[in-house]
């Protein structure tokens, strides 16, 4: 063989062995908002190629290696080149070197006397800064702790990657909320309850010999946002979880856990003594009881150091309590406190409680709690909905927000979009939830929002296996909004927040960041993709329960629009029970004439929406039962308002779908197509809500349909007789009919 036939040879060899090292997977979204590709802009990849040459680490911790490790392939992925790692002197830097670590792990960190500045950072803050010293120019990166620097370092990545300017940094940040926790509805057999994105992402089975590598990268990106605590399993939970079996599965997932900051919370049955214990009861007082849980706290925490504490939903639809023995949720709270006191744990109890009475379901949580406010053991919070009912696309906020003084609150919200199209719709969820933190309960006169009222914060978790997570490509910005808004949502979040420099996040903000690191930094595809995120939960909301309605999904399933259903064996698990239509009007009374959930709020707060002529159009059927033609505040009669909204919800989909073909070549194609198709199931089910409620509602209004206006393609008789088997999150086994 010649010269020349060989070097093609190798040529050739060399490129098919590249093209087989190529990913498999084009742009699958695995990434996250962690993708770390190099930077596209030349002035900006110019800057950070001459302000980084070289990296620095305080001595090593597990913390701070996963620091060291994220800083590395981070930056060397976006600069596309490698970095060296300097050892420096006592007080010395490299030139143009990032130093990263604490003052109690970096001599040079320590030479820069930022005291002052660290006092404010708390435990999990962080400064970012430039600094020169000794004619060295760098950047620092420090904290307090370990876990701070790591917090500095996804937040000094993120600059990058949405190629803002690193001259001159001057960053001092850190978290308004205590506890940012994710709650997993993971069953044992891998199933999810209200899970739309594949199976549950731990695999029991094979734990705790194989670590997955998704659980390191589930670490990281819970990390790079924020969140610092995981509740692996369902809250409807198997006594099995706390099985010495399962124990060493959880253990494991600690371990690994640890260096992100992320603590494990389990979640736990109340009857569990009896089911895995051998005992006659689980009652509260009983003292066998106590000891069992005493112990496996004691067991728990001999695995588990760091182990978080438990979370419990007790004596809420079917699961067992401490009613069971005629106790209170406290007697119960305060049984688990007591044994995971010792260890520094904290019971996490939910408030999500109502059972089968003539009272309004708004209502019942409120009445059960508020009395026990005080009642609690100090380590005890209570965990809450973000509204009374049960996470619908609107609810105004829950009452106890503001009304339990004595007793820390945790905030949860749903991530996974169980009422809000599964993982099929588009639905950007922050600006849900900054209406409800931003709203006031003027529980402590005006100002007192929701956020100021809270501990912690809880996501119902949107994540599976499936390759790109969560499903939808969008649905991962819930999960990213959820940990950036726990983090920094509420400029006014006591207590901490006071010392923080800088403003609440908006939904737009947080919406532009996630867009620029999953998608693009493209200036006018951020702006397309942000304008759609923005509007979409609005258009949700018009297209499935406008103007207040609530609750008029699928039975069981909670899959697409059911409002005439009435067969479920309690009346408050139909919608019938929450829309009220009748002959006269719609919409559920809970002003004074009616249920009077209203009295459970703040006279301030109440006044917005007590009077049915000045409340506001989108609360309107939620506190008011009002006629056909009653005039809304937009000027049209309500069925007219009805109408138009619906039509709205259907034509605003249609809309997103134009907006996105707009895109078609501006990024990648893989995800462009998953999001084509799933807008068209959007809008095809935005056309059956819209058919399905107004055809139902108009058997009372007798009133017709917008005049050229598209015509419903079935009669209401095609809708009613829908049924889908093996819709996802339920766990059944599909021969149920809905
Ligand atoms: O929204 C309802 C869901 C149930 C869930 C319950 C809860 C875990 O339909 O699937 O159970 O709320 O929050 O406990």
């Amino acid at each position: 063989m010649n010269k020349y036939a060989f070097t093609l040879l190798l040529v050739l060899f060399s490129s098919a062995v590249i093209s087989f090292s190529l990913p498999v997977h084009g742009e699958d979204g695995y990434r996250l908002w962690l993708r770390y590709d190099r930077v596209n802009n030349p002035v900006r990849l110019q800057q950070y190629r001459t302000l980084i040459s070289c990296y620095e680490m305080g001595t090593y911790s597990s913390v701070l290696s996963a620091a060291r490790d994220e800083l590395v392939s981070g930056l060397e992925g976006l600069l596309g080149r490698t970095l060296s790692q300097v050892y420096p002197e006592q007080s010395g830097i490299g030139e143009r070197c990032i130093l990263a670590g604490t003052p109690a792990s970096s001599a040079p960190v320590r030479y820069l006397h930022l005291e002052k500045e660290l006092a404010a950072a708390g435990s999990e803050g962080y400064i970012i800064r430039s600094i020169t010293l000794k004619g060295r120019q760098g950047i620092v990166i420090t904290a307090n702790t370990d876990i701070g620097v790591l917090y500095g370092v996804f937040h000094f990545l993120r600059l990058l990657q949405t190629q803002q300017s690193i001259q001159q940094l001057t960053i001092q940040d850190r978290p308004s909320l205590s506890y940012r926790v994710l709650n997993h509805w993971d069953n044992l057999n891998r199933t999810v309850e209200r899970g739309y994105a594949g199976e549950s992402i731990w695999n029991w089975w094979t734990l705790p010999a194989y670590m997955d590598q998704r659980y390191k990268d589930y670490a990281r990106a819970n990390a790079s946002i924020g969140i610092n605590g995981t509740v692996l399993n369902n809250v409807n939970a198997s006594p099995l979880m706390l099985t010495a079996d399962y124990l060493e599965k959880a253990a494991a997932l600690a371990g690994l856990f640890r260096s992100y900051g992320i603590k494990v919370y389990l979640s736990v049955r109340f009857s569990a003594p009896i089911e895995i214990g051998g005992l006659k009861t689980a009652d509260p007082l009983d003292p066998e009881v106590q000891q069992w849980w005493r112990q496996k706290a004691d067991e728990i925490y001999r695995i588990i150091p760091d182990f978080g504490g438990f979370l419990v939903k007790a004596n809420s639809e079917g699961q067992p309590g401490p009613q069971n023995y005629g106790r209170t949720h406290a007697d119960g709270a305060n049984l688990l406190a007591d044994a995971l006191a010792p260890h520094q744990g904290i019971v996490i109890w939910r408030a999500f409680v109502y059972s089968e009475t003539p009272d309004d379901r708004a209502k019942q949580a409120y009445n059960e709690f508020k009395p026990l406010d005080g009642k609690f053991k100090a380590n005890v919070l209570v965990q809450v909905k973000n509204g009374p009912i049960d996470f619908q696309p609107r609810e105004p906020f829950h009452p106890l927000f503001g009304a339990m003084p004595q007793t820390p609150l945790m905030m949860e919200f749903q991530l996974t979009q169980e009422y809000l199209g599964f993982s099929t719709h588009l639905v950007y969820l922050a600006p849900l939830f900054k209406e409800c933190l931003d709203a006031d309960t003027y529980t402590k006169g005006k100002g007192s929002t929701v956020a100021a009222t809270i501990t912690g914060m809880a996501g119902v978790a949107n994540i599976g296996n499936d390759r790109n997570w969560c499903g939808h490509p969008f649905a991962q910005a819930n999960w990213y909004a959820f940990g950036r808004l726990a983090w920094g949502g509420s400029a006014a979040a006591a207590p901490e927040a006071a010392s923080r420099n800088v403003p609440a996040l908006s939904s737009a903000q947080i919406a532009e960041e996630w867009i620029r690191q999953t998608f693009t930094n493209d200036p006018a595809v951020v702006d397309t993709i942000k304008e759609m995120m923005l509007a979409s939960r609005e258009i949700t909301v018009d297209y499935m329960t406008p103007l207040g309605l609530h609750h008029i999904m699928g039975y069981n399933h909670h899959y697409g629009p059911a409002p005439w259903y009435d067969k479920a064996s309690r009346a408050d698990w139909n919608p019938v029970y929450f829309h009220k239509a009748d002959m006269a009007g719609i919409g559920f009374d809970r002003t004074a004439t009616g249920s009077n959930a209203l009295e459970q709020y703040a006279p301030e707060a109440r006044r917005q929406w007590e009077d049915s002529t000045t409340c506001p159009d989108a609360w309107l059927l939620w506190w008011h039962h009002v006629s056909w033609s009653h005039r809304m505040l937009s000027g049209r009669t309500l069925w007219e308002e009805l109408c138009h909204k619906y039509y709205t919800g259907v034509d605003s989909v249609r809309r997103m779908q134009s907006a996105w073909n707009t895109l078609r070549w501006k990024i990648d194609p893989e995800r462009w197509e998953q999001v084509q198709m799933l807008l068209t199931i959007q809008a095809n089910e935005a056309v059956w809500w819209r058919n399905a409620c107004l055809l139902y509602f108009q058997t009372f209004s007798r009133m017709s349909l917008p005049a050229g206006g598209e015509l419903p393609d079935h009669d209401l008789k095609y809708y009613e007789g829908l049924h889908f088997y093996y819709a996802p999150g339920t766990g059944v086994t599909g021969l149920e009919k809905n």
